[in-house]
């Protein structure tokens, strides 16, 4: 153990903080439609050393980013998954009331954007590590620890002034053959990365407010 002593921070300033981080992170969207400027591969990197300082099962930390950037790569990934999502789409293996939920979001099996933006991220699980000796060593709360990962990687991208969409193709287990990753880690959410594009639009969303989100139980002290 190491001693851990954080400063105080006093209550206006906190206040303030709290109501500017809530404001900036309000702010945030999920962007369906990238430009293809360039992005620093550091400011990818530096989100993905933020998602890694997540709290994790035992601290095993079972979470892999995959970068990529080439566009051969970039293609490749956009054609699997399409081809997927046409089946999900038009194919019919996407229930009714599921695309009833998705019309105001527009979404339809094109996934153009997966070969526009300059990077893509895609967070593998690492359902159980391996040791020296190539035997198994069992990972906890995989599952809860990538989410929150993933959850700090949004943030950062966004607080670098990028923007992400959090993009579960589904099945994902093509990006497993697609990317050769070992059979120890499991495609849990893919990010393309960028800048939104000139005519980006997003859907008119409002979020619950803090009644719909949030219950008291009792009685505070203070
Ligand atoms: N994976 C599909 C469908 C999809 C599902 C949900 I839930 C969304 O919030 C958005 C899309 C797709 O990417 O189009």
């Amino acid at each position: 153990m190491i001693p851990y002593r954080p400063a105080r921070i006093d209550t206006d300033e906190q206040l303030r903080r709290a109501s500017d981080f809530y404001d900036e992170m309000d702010g945030r969207r999920s962007v369906r439609y990238f430009s293809d400027d360039p992005v620093p591969r550091e400011v990818v990197e530096h989100a993905i050393l933020t998602a890694s300082t997540a709290p994790s099962g035992a601290h095993r930390q079972p979470w892999r980013f995959v970068l990529i950037g080439d566009p051969d790569v970039k293609r490749q990934i956009r054609e699997a998954a399409e081809e997927e999502e046409r089946i999900n789409y038009e194919g019919g293996r996407l229930p009714d009331h599921w695309k009833e939920a998705l019309e105001p979001l527009g979404t339809d099996w094109q996934k153009g954007y997966l070969e526009k933006v300059p990077w893509i991220v895609i967070l593998f699980e690492e359902r159980y590590g391996i040791d020296d000796d190539g035997e198994r060593v069992h990972n906890f709360y995989v599952k809860e620890s990538c989410g929150i990962a993933a959850g700090l990687f949004i943030a950062a991208l966004h607080h670098a002034g990028l923007a992400t969409l959090t993009h579960t193709p589904s099945p994902m287990a093509f990006l497993t053959k697609l990317l050769e990753r070992p059979k120890n880690e499991r495609p849990f959410c893919m990010f393309p990365i960028g800048y939104p594009s000139d005519d980006c639009v997003v859907p008119d969303l409002e979020r619950k407010p803090l009644e719909d989100v949030m219950v008291e139980v009792g009685a505070a002290s203070s």
